[in-house]
């Protein structure tokens, strides 16, 4: 079987295209640790109400020194708001839902997160301009998801 010259470059191409791409996954895995996450928090999100940490969910400090944010994600609204935090200090928010899949991304920064009934999803940020910064719901989870707003206050020097 004879098979045209222009046919032949391009399925090399494209054939070098699939090598490139599956490559460049299994590097990314191996150099950049590209992993699932090795540790996975649950909670029993029908006894959330009772719950020590987010049953009134509140701005803490731990014996440590940490600040952390336990944040509660529900039909159609961000508990504690607004949040109240320093800048320029490494802040670890913890966030769960009592209902359905919510989003918790914090406008203007790098902070989004996942809020999944029944799991803790958690992370660590400084913000480095004080001011108020808007935490919307990026999950679509209902009739007043649009309205699904919070506010996150950074106190602190203004630059
Ligand atoms: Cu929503």
């Amino acid at each position: 079987m004879s098979v045209n010259v222009y046919e032949k470059v391009w399925m090399w191409g494209a054939g070098g295209l699939i090598v490139l791409f599956v490559a460049a996954i299994g590097i990314t895995a191996v150099t950049q640790a590209v992993q699932p996450p090795s540790h996975i928090e649950t909670i029993d999100p029908a006894t959330l109400a009772d719950h020590p940490e987010f049953g009134d969910p509140q701005v803490h400090t731990t014996a440590d020194g940490k600040i952390v944010v336990p944040v509660v994600a529900e039909m159609f609204q961000f508990r504690p708001d607004p949040i109240e935090v320093p800048a320029h200090t490494p802040i670890t928010f913890r966030i769960t839902s009592g209902d359905v899949v919510h989003g918790f991304e914090i406008v203007g920064t790098n902070a989004n997160a996942m809020a999944i009934p029944g799991y803790v999803s958690q992370f660590t940020v400084s913000f480095q301009k004080a001011g108020d910064y808007d935490i919307v719901c990026n999950e679509f989870c209902g009739v007043m998801h649009h309205m699904m707003v919070g506010t996150i206050t950074v106190k602190g020097e203004h630059p």
